[in-house]
């Protein structure tokens, strides 16, 4: 078993970034300016958008966190996006999800400027990743295909069930995985809360993404000798063994699990990092793009 290590993969593509940025920088250029919107004080998140802001100062761009109190309005948030849309300095931003009950993620993200979705949110990006035109691609998805690239993983051929159909994670990742590409080229399999005996369609992947956000959710009786596991879940759950009262696991059984892998990421260190260097990569190229439209 070989572990995947995102943490370190994600430490080597920040300082291929922060290279870049350093050309961006001496040919006197705009330094790329990533905007972060984040509405309450969910821990989770709070915790993400501070990482995505260190990571923007570690590779040298600029970053705004945008805060707003839970009580704030649609409308209110609407205008914040109107705002950043116009803001010439503002290569790109994010809203952190989830958003308040109610708010509609739905008309936020439809109001987003696709041009600085770096997210890849918005439909019209959707739309480019679906039918392989260049496009923003999702963070998680594309951190994980990055993954599978950098520990040279073969794909072409293979098996992947993907677990779980959201928006940001599974369906994206299970389009991603089955396009006409050196490092994808799989026959996917899209499971969810509503797949009648799962463990049928996982025993016969060689490549298992789990993101069904349900903790310790794949056992080691799901998993075929010998596949490779990608766990994207991230849960808090209570423990007297930590200073904060919680540690991290995955929607995978990572003790049970691991000793039938090839290959398996862990949690925390796994996909998380990687979702965050994607982000900077799209926010580089949104950068370019507004300097060469
Ligand atoms: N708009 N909302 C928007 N874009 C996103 O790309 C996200 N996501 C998901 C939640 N909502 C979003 C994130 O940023 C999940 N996510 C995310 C980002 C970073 C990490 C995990 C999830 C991360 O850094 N994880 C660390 C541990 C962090 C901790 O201590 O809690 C890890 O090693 O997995």
């Amino acid at each position: 078993m070989e572990l995947i290590d995102g943490k370190k993969t994600s430490a080597q593509i920040k300082q291929e970034l922060a290279d870049e940025v350093q050309k961006i920088q001496a040919a006197g250029k705009k330094i790329p300016h990533l905007a972060a919107v984040l509405v309450g004080n969910d821990p989770a998140s709070e915790t993400y958008v501070a990482a995505k802001v260190r990571a923007c100062r570690e590779i040298g761009i600029k970053s705004t966190e945008c805060r707003y109190s839970e009580e704030i309005t649609e409308a209110q948030l609407l205008e914040v996006i109107g705002k950043l849309n116009a803001d010439p300095d503002v290569d790109g931003y994010i809203v952190q999800l989830p958003l308040p009950a109610h708010i509609s993620e739905q008309r936020i993200l439809l109001a987003i400027d696709p041009a600085k979705d770096v997210d890849g949110f918005h439909p019209f990006n959707v739309g480019k990743m679906v039918t392989g035109l260049p496009a923003y691609l999702p963070a998680t998805p594309a951190g994980i295909v990055e993954l599978l690239k950098r520990y040279r993983i073969p794909t072409r051929g293979k098996h992947c069930v993907v677990i779980g159909r959201s928006n940001i994670v599974g369906t994206p990742v299970s389009i991603l995985m089955s396009r006409k590409e050196e490092h994808a080229d799989c026959t996917v399999t899209l499971c969810h809360s509503r797949t009648q005996n799962i463990k049928a369609y996982t025993l016969q992947a060689d490549i298992l993404i789990v993101a069904i956000g349900k903790p310790h959710f794949v056992t080691a009786d799901m998993v075929k000798e010998g596949a490779v596991i990608i766990d994207v879940g991230i849960h808090r759950v209570p423990s007297d063994k930590t200073a904060s009262g919680f540690r991290l696991v995955g929607d995978v059984d990572f003790e049970q699990v691991a000793p039938r892998c090839s290959y398996i990421t862990p949690v925390p260190g796994g996909v998380g990092p990687m979702t965050i260097v994607s982000l900077l990569q799209n926010t580089l190229l949104a950068a370019q793009q507004k300097a060469n439209p």
